[in-house]
């Protein structure tokens, strides 16, 4: 491995590529109204943080002029307020994806004034490199340092740096000195997946298993500019975890000790997917309490609660391909970034969401939902039917092809005026063929080896909240004596009249007759 690199040098320490600093503004003048570019960043980490500024200041100027400039931006997954922000803000995205969580963006694409294509992260990379989603004209990328031979020591997220540098154009690197040197190491990128009909097996068979290389690769000849820069990550601090969370995360414990307890699972556990949010969060908080030793997590990001489990040596190593942590955690973990570099492996995302390896490593993938209906299809995605949240991410990935998926959620949201197990889900993300496992505080429904109809039953017992659950009741006993389809029974009529009588009424429960 080359030097590593020290806080107080120059991070930029190829000759050639020093040349090619310059000031955030400069940079931003070499991207074009129309380009499409792809820039790092996931979970709010490792995200380019001074040329989006830049580009989104000229944007505002132009429209300003009258003139239209609008980019199209790829990510790993949400970024920062100083890209997604900044640019929703401009008006200056014209598509985005592939996951999004900033407020401005959110209202935004919900007005109709941006696009925005919600996939699958493992889908991303592999789609840009097909050609599906057209020419990438420009990589942004954040990184930590430029080694004097110019490979790139990534930052704090992967993500699909790695596709952006190789098919874009022409790249803008951000280099931060406010990441820490001691990231230099704990990536592992792996350049051999190559596109089908030649793609081989991924030759990964353990969560803390390295199979590429630390560094980021570009042709020099690619490199437009550097911009050095020294700003921390966005950090979102995570809620304490409730008592709705803490009693989902004792529900769900209760449930792996007893399928450990079954012989359906080692006593260690498989490795652990948490998905984003607060109740994700609690959940490992919970673990962290429990009883199992030497567990690992083949995952996306690594979150406080994996840092809680890290530290107590409960879990042993984890792969993801980004950081998403509070402010508090992020302060401890970066002044002590070396003994986390030997348990944390940072991947590019078409690896920590591969479909192959979450398969192989048999992943226990746990993902929060916005609601579920009675026969388990799951909603991660839209409030309502029609309004954005966040996006799928890698819940997909990880539900279709772990060994056991289960979905979770507080009973009702928003004071009580919604139940978050409803008739039929507002809008599909993970269909019933992909759920085995649902949890509200209510308790935990196991779907395994049911029938649509003993879903049913089994959900609303478990799941529903006891003010929505004589209405559950009554649509799946109404349902079940029509004569027309007695394998998934519902009162087509009815099966959305819970959602709108919440937009008519802001209650789902029906008004008292008095
Ligand atoms: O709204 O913020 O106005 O209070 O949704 O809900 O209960 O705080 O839950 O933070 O765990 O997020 C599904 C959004 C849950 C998340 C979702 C409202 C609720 C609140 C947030 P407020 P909570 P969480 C890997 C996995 C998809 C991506 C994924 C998510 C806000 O888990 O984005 O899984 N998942 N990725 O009030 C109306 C309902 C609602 C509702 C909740 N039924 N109707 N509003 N809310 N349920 C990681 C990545 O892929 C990067």
């Amino acid at each position: 491995m080359a030097a590593i690199v020290s806080p107080t040098t120059n991070r930029v320490l190829n000759s050639n590529l020093a040349h090619k600093i310059m000031s955030a503004e400069e940079a931003a003048a070499l991207i074009k109204s129309g380009d499409q570019i792809g820039m790092s960043g996931f979970t709010g980490s490792g995200y380019p943080k001074a040329v989006p500024v830049e580009l989104a200041r000229r944007i505002a100027d132009a429209n300003f002029r009258g003139q239209k400039f609008r980019v199209s931006v790829f990510t790993g997954a949400s970024t920062g307020p100083e890209l997604d922000g900044a640019l929703a803000m401009a008006g200056g995205i014209n598509l985005r994806l592939p996951y999004q969580s900033d407020p401005e963006t959110r209202k935004r694409i919900n007005a109709g004034e941006m696009d925005y294509m919600d996939i699958h992260l493992s889908h991303v990379a592999q789609f840009v490199e097909y050609g599906f989603l057209g020419k990438l004209d420009v990589a942004l990328i954040e990184v930590t340092a430029v080694l004097e031979d110019g490979r790139l020591v990534p930052s704090s997220s992967v993500g699909n740096n790695k596709t952006w540098i190789d098919q874009a154009d022409r790249v803008i690197l951000e280099v931060n000195a406010w990441q820490s040197p001691e990231l230099e190491g704990m990536h592992d990128i792996y350049y051999d997946l190559q596109a089908p009909p030649c793609r081989k097996p991924i030759p990964l068979v353990h969560p803390g298993q390295r199979i590429g290389t630390p560094y980021l690769q570009v042709p020099p000849e690619k490199v437009a500019a550097i911009v050095l820069t020294d700003a921390p990550d966005r950090n979102t601090p995570f809620k304490a975890p409730d008592e709705a969370s803490r009693r989902i995360a004792g529900h769900i414990l209760e449930f792996l000790n007893w399928e450990v307890k079954k012989g359906r699972m080692p006593a260690n556990l498989l490795p652990l997917q948490s998905g984003v949010g607060n109740i994700a969060n609690a959940v490992l908080f919970g673990l962290a309490e429990g009883n199992f030793e030497g567990l690992t997590a083949y995952t996306e990001v690594i979150q406080d609660g994996m840092i809680v489990l890290l530290r107590s040596g409960k879990m042993t190593s984890a792969s993801a391909t980004a950081f998403s942590l509070s402010p508090e955690k992020l302060e401890e973990v970066n002044v002590d970034m070396a003994t986390y570099r030997e348990r944390i492996v940072l991947r590019s995302q078409d690896i920590s969401n591969h479909p192959e390896v979450i398969r192989r490593l048999g992943v226990i993938a746990m993902n929060g939902m916005i609601e579920a209906d009675i026969y388990g299809n799951v909603n991660s995605t839209h409030v309502l039917g029609s309004q954005i949240q966040n996006g799928i991410g890698g819940s997909g990935d990880f539900a279709r092809n772990g060994y056991l998926s289960i979905f979770m959620a507080p009973s009702t949201a928003q004071r009580g005026n919604i139940s978050t197990i409803v008739p039929i889900v507002s809008h599909v993300d993970h269909t019933e063929h992909d759920v085995q496992v649902i949890v509200t505080e209510q308790g935990l429904a196991d779907l395994r080896g049911l029938s649509p109809r003993q879903r049913a039953r089994l959900i609303i017992d478990k799941c529903s909240n006891p003010d929505y659950r004589p209405l559950l009741t009554d649509y799946f006993d109404r349902a079940e004596r029509l004569p027309y389809g007695k394998h998934t029974p519902h009162v087509l009529g009815d099966a959305l009249s819970w959602h709108s009588r919440y937009l008519k009424t802001g209650r789902m429960l029906p008004q008292d007759p008095d």
